[in-house]
């Protein structure tokens, strides 16, 4: 090693300084090793080893954290249109309404079976959901127009794009599913956020970037935690005088459900606003009433045909924050004892005012029989009331959060609007849920007078 050139050494050229040899480098190395001018830095000294090995180390650090940052947290959302053609789909009318139960029935099998395809392939991680937007009926079945999203961390488009058609390509053609799907890449395209946002947000009840189902979640009545912007987009805030008076469902670009009894007072549309966002104040929109609807039997104080509908007097555009609910069908059933979310800025138990975020509390549907039971209502709930709660007490809706949204989503991640909150004994009083008006029940009348 010593016969290596050191970095730093003393004047060599001086003559006779190597006794006898031309160069310090062609002395035998023990001579070159006892020489008074042997060069001085003939190995690196330990402090300089060690800053070379913390610094070796940190760059190695920088590397793996950016690789990280890089595959973790850069990563994209792409969005991609196909049509998809489904064999042997008798033909129905009623398949191209999105509302009907053929068109929902058809889409969450659709979906499913693409959902197996991806789960089944090398996309499985980067796969998010593919969504049904339209069903055309055609001679030879049914052609389904879908959406599908991925999370990717490249941005090569024409690759990514490639690897998604030949996944589709190869295993939905030869998937032996209960559908028939056949793929044709000629139809397929990728398509920007936004134009795949407002298709998604043209549809009723999807909620951004959110599970498909229930999540835990805390109550309305002395919860703790609230509601994040675009949570609950059709939640709209009915207000006299810039104050918040009761809650309201959006469920078109002009129209509203609530309940009658937040117009007793006064149902003079003049003197109301409706807000949205999850803020109350301030308000992400705000827009004046055109007209109030109240249901032509309601009476106060009575608490049957408790709903009403709100007409807007200019259009809200839908957006990832603010869109609107799904309506259910009159003959759509929503099983009991299964989970929904109740929204609202009503009071909380400890009697001090409203929040100014929207709490969320999920909360059982009860069916009526037990509802009506002598230790709980004692009869008295009728078929056009819904009861959801605990009948131990403690979640639940409360003043001020009348007029609101009771909601359930469906195995597609759609949220339906299942109850308006209406009456209730008291608040999260055990044996006395909350009582809700039953959407259901009033479907017809709301397209009586909406034409929805
Ligand atoms: C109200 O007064 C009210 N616990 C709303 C809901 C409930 C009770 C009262 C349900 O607007």
């Amino acid at each position: 090693m010593y016969k290596q050139q050191p970095q730093g050494f003393r004047d060599f050229r001086r003559p006779g300084a190597w006794r006898g040899y031309e160069t310090y480098w062609d002395m035998p190395w023990d001579l070159q090793r006892v020489h008074p001018l042997a060069p001085t830095e003939r190995l690196l000294k330990p402090w300089k080893i060690a800053l070379l090995a913390v610094a070796a180390v940190l760059a190695l650090a920088l590397t793996i954290g950016l690789l990280a940052y890089f595959l973790v947290f850069d990563q994209q959302l792409f969005y991609y249109n196909g049509n998809f053609k489904v064999m042997g789909i008798p033909n129905s009318d009623d398949l191209a309404r999105r509302a009907s139960s053929e068109f929902r029935e058809l889409s969450r099998r659709i979906e499913k079976q693409i959902d197996n395809t991806f789960v089944d392939s090398s996309l499985r991680k980067k796969y998010i959901r593919s969504h049904v937007i339209r069903l055309s009926p055609d001679p030879s079945g049914v052609v389904a127009q879908v959406v599908l999203v991925f999370l990717f961390c490249m941005d090569n488009r024409p690759a990514l794009r490639e690897k998604v058609e030949s996944v589709l390509q190869q295993k939905l053609n030869q998937y032996s599913g209960p559908l028939q799907i056949h793929f044709s890449s000629s139809t397929f395209s990728d398509i920007k956020k936004e134009k795949a946002e407002a298709l998604f947000n043209d549809f009723c009840g999807l909620r951004r970037n959110k599970s498909k189902s229930v999540r835990t979640s805390n109550r309305v009545v002395g919860g703790v935690s609230s509601a994040e912007p675009g949570d609950w987009p059709w939640q709209a805030s009915l207000q006299q005088n810039n104050v918040h008076r009761c809650g309201a469902t959006l469920v078109s670009n002009t129209w509203l459900v609530s309940a009658a009894h937040c117009f007793a007072q006064s149902s003079n549309p003049h003197v109301w606003s409706v807000t949205f966002g999850t803020v109350l104040y301030p308000p992400r929109i705000k827009r004046y009433v055109q007209a109030i609807i109240m249901h032509e039997k309601y009476q106060y104080p009575a608490n049957n045909y408790d709903i009403a509908v709100v007409k807007l007097s200019e259009r809200v555009e839908f957006t990832n924050i603010v869109h609107h609910v799904c309506l259910p069908d009159s003959t759509q059933t929503f099983p009991y004892n299964s989970d929904a979310v109740v929204t609202g800025w009503g009071a909380l138990d400890d009697g001090r005012p409203g929040p100014n975020v929207l709490r969320e509390a999920t909360v059982k549907l009860i069916d009526p029989d037990t509802c009506n039971r002598k230790e709980v209502y004692n009869g008295i709930i009728t078929p056009g009331m819904l009861c959801a709660g605990y009948l131990e007490g403690g979640i639940d809706a409360c003043q001020g959060d009348s007029g609101g949204p009771l909601v359930t989503p469906d195995s597609r991640g759609m949220w339906y609007l299942v109850g308006i909150v209406s009456w209730g004994h008291e608040c999260a009083k055990p044996n006395k849920p909350g009582v809700y008006t039953r959407v259901t029940y009033y479907r017809d009348w709301i397209t009586s007078k909406t034409g929805l």
